[in-house]
């Protein structure tokens, strides 16, 4: 038998024990293992039961994720689930940790199933892309009805233990060693002659509006497509017999197999857990951290102060008057009380969180011993420049200091005094409790220890940490700004902001960009625009409208109006009726007969812009792996996730074809069309970005 499954004899019990760490995924290994054990339990003389128990920190996480995409080898999971249901044996799952997806199946295929009241099982297919593979469509239907399993199936939710008794997913929760607490349940059920119990022979589901949950589940998915046909799955567990309703789960499965949006997010998986493992941080320990300090209480100050809060951090906030500090100690108390009622934290960490744990301060002598101090006031250089003079002067030896800047120059900040090596940039986004996203930007001479702990502390924090290098809006900023630029050009060239956003949310942005300038504030890219004025390329067309709502005071949602028109108490906004006619005037000052655009075309230039920019950065070495850029755009700028990000979008459709879309826009603007000399380079090699992945994790 494989080694993977290590069969002993209790008594009247056989027990097979999965051991394939770190999760138990069940590679083509373990399922012959399960297989062969089942057969031997079968022959075994004066064997009643099977109790299937997981060795490590899970039961079974699912299928072999890595497996997805080379030719499936049999014995194949539906299969496996149905030689354990089919066995005369009575066979008994005993559950701890996680039990997802083709764990869970493996589970459902068993005749009873005992959890530890920390488990959690869950149906997380449609998160890479899928739907369950190998049963749980068609069984957990009959086991707990249409509802639940359309909840647990379309949204891929893990329940804990609780739960998933009460919807009848498992049959017992029991505290203990998972083989003990398997095993007497398992004698239990012997002893009291329990019947074996198979899920697929319990009656079929009743009937839904089936099209109706299929559209509602399709709209909710923003063009994700596997949720929508999970629902066409348990569809068929009500009305097609068991046998039949497997071989139309099974047509369904390796249809999304073959999909695009399933390699999107399955790179996004992996991108996620590799984003965080630096080659350059090997070895490298971070610094201790226990304490930290926060310049500033504004919106973004405060904010980075209740994700350290909420992390256990103790803070120490700096502001320039008492009535600031204190409005700065109300804002992170109206944050902490969000997730107090949302029943993140008990009501005494709360009150530790808002008194013991959090100072605020107008004394920058208050930081004297803090490890780490974050940065997060105007941006102005000036302004940075006299703060980091001050932080040299209070902080300990070995304190790290961080700035929050979204764009401007840290090693300027870090020249600017006497300890470059401890200088790093710790990039955050609005609300930085909430938002996922932190760019650890490294500067010329911050030392390695120091880029390790700003990894540790995002890590705390549960953030996506990134390494990114210095340049103007270091990843994120620096290609949102191409690639907005590049809808500001099709807004002069005849697109309207309302087409561009409309075309973006349909290819899956969670918003389009004039609605993403509205909630960020106009003012924003104002200032952006006076700032970069003086240093603009002659080439370079910017337009002005933008600049003419802002000078009528409308700066976005703040105001209540900007592209679009914000009513008090409605959700979205409609269209501004002055902003064509702002457009129209330029277009005719410009001379530009507007043209109509496609909404593919739309979204073709878009991400051309996009992924062009990011090439560029990959180039320059401001990023070091397309997959880093990847995971920048998917949790800091709403991409979509089940395209895995631009670079993965890029690779799906195909190098050579983009770049040849970007050599003709450049007929028309050579300027801001150049494209970039990797993407150039890749495309003559045959190669993709995830060819640079694989190069960087070698
Ligand atoms: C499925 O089951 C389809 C079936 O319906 C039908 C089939 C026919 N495979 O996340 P972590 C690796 S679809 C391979 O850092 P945690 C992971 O990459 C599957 N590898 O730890 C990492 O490797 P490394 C449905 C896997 O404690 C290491 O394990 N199941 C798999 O934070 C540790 O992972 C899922 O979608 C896998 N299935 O979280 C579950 N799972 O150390 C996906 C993990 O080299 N997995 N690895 O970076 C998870 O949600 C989390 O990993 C889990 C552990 C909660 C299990």
């Amino acid at each position: 038998m494989s080694d993977k499954i290590k069969y002993t004899r209790k008594g009247d019990i056989a027990v097979l024990r999965i051991q394939n760490p770190p999760v138990n995924a069940l590679s083509h290994a373990v399922r012959e293992g399960l297989v062969a054990g089942m057969a031997q339990a079968e022959a075994d003389a004066g064997v009643k039961a099977v109790l299937i128990v997981g060795e490590g920190r899970a039961f079974i996480a699912g299928a072999d994720i890595t497996e997805f995409g080379k030719t499936p080898l049999e014995p194949y999971l539906p299969d496996v689930c149905k030689c354990i249901e089919a066995s005369p044996l009575i066979v008994v799952a005993s559950m701890h940790g996680v039990s997802l997806g083709g764990g869970l199946e493996i589970a459902l295929s068993a005749h009873y199933r005992i959890a530890q009241p920390s488990a959690r099982v869950g149906l997380p297919e449609v998160h890479l892309g899928l739907i369950p593979g190998a049963g749980a469509t068609q069984r957990l239907p009959r086991l707990v009805g249409v509802d639940a399993s359309l909840d647990l199936i379309t949204t891929g939710r893990q329940v804990k233990a609780d739960e998933a008794l009460q919807l009848g997913i498992v049959d017992k929760v029991v505290e203990g060693d998972p083989e003990e607490v398997g095993l007497a349940y398992a004698e239990r059920l012997i002893a009291d002659a329990a019947p074996r119990r198979a899920v697929s022979e319990m009656p079929a589901p009743a009937a839904i509006d089936w099209d109706a949950a299929y559209d509602g589940t399709l709209r909710k998915g923003r063009g994700q497509i596997s949720p929508a046909q999970a629902v066409r799955a348990v569809q068929a567990a009500s009305e097609l017999p068991f046998d039949q309703g497997m071989l139309a789960e099974r047509k369904m499965f390796m249809d999304l197999m073959e999909t695009d949006q399933r390699q999107g997010m399955i790179h996004a998986f992996f991108s996620e857990r590799a984003v965080g493992n630096l080659p350059e941080l090997k070895g490298v320990e971070p610094r201790a951290l226990q304490s930290i300090g926060i310049i500033g209480g504004g919106t973004m100050g405060a904010g980075i102060a209740t994700a350290a809060l909420l992390a256990g951090f103790n803070v120490v906030l700096i502001e320039m008057k008492l009535e600031a500090a204190e409005a700065a100690r109300g804002r992170i108390a109206g944050n902490l009380s969000g997730a107090l009622k949302r029943g993140k934290i008990t009501q005494m960490k709360y009150d530790a969180m808002t008194t013991i744990a959090l100072e605020v301060s107008i004394n920058y002598d208050s930081l004297s011993s803090v490890d780490l101090v974050i940065e997060a006031v105007f941006e102005d250089m000036d302004v940075k420049k006299d703060v980091f003079g001050k932080l040299d002067a209070v902080c300990k030896p070995g304190a790290i200091l961080a700035s929050n800047t979204s764009y401007l120059d840290i090693d300027e900040i870090a020249a600017s005094t006497s300890r470059p090596a401890d200088v790093i940039g710790l990039h955050f986004f609005s609300p930085a409790h909430i938002m996922k996203l932190l760019e650890v930007v490294v500067a010329d001479k911050t030392a390695p220890d120091v880029v390790a702990t700003g990894f540790a502390l995002g890590k705390a924090l549960n953030k996506i940490s990134v390494r990114a290098g210095v340049c103007d809006g270091f990843i994120g900023n620096r290609i949102l700004a191409t690639y907005r630029t590049a809808a500001d050009h099709m807004v002069l060239d005849g697109a309207s902001p309302y087409q561009i956003d409309k075309a973006l949310v349909d290819f899956g942005f969670a918003m389009g960009p004039f609605a993403v300038g509205d909630l960020a504030g106009l003012d924003i890219g104002w200032a952006t625009r006076k700032r970069k004025a003086a240093t603009r390329h002659p080439a370079e067309r910017v337009p002005t409208y933008p600049d003419k709502i802002c000078e009528g005071g409308n700066f976005g949602q703040k105001t209540g109006k900007g592209f679009y028109v914000y009513e008090a108490g409605t959700r979205g906004g409609i269209p501004n009726p002055e902003v064509p006619v702002l457009i129209d005037a330029e277009r005719a000052e410009l001379g530009i007969t507007p043209r109509d655009f496609t909404d593919a075309e739309i979204t073709r230039r878009y991400m051309a812009a996009m992924v062009n920019e990011a090439a560029k950065l990959l180039g320059e070495g401001i990023a070091k792996r397309p997959l880093d850029i990847d995971m920048v755009l998917l949790f800091g700028y709403g991409f979509p996730r089940y395209w895995g990000g631009p670079m993965k979008w890029a690779d799906l459709q195909g190098l050579p074809a983009l770049l040849a879309d970007i050599e003709t826009y450049a007929k028309d603007d050579a300027w801001f069309w150049e494209p970039a000399p990797l993407l150039k380079q890749l495309v003559a090699e045959g190669r993709s970005f995830d060819d640079l992945n694989k190069d960087a994790a070698k």
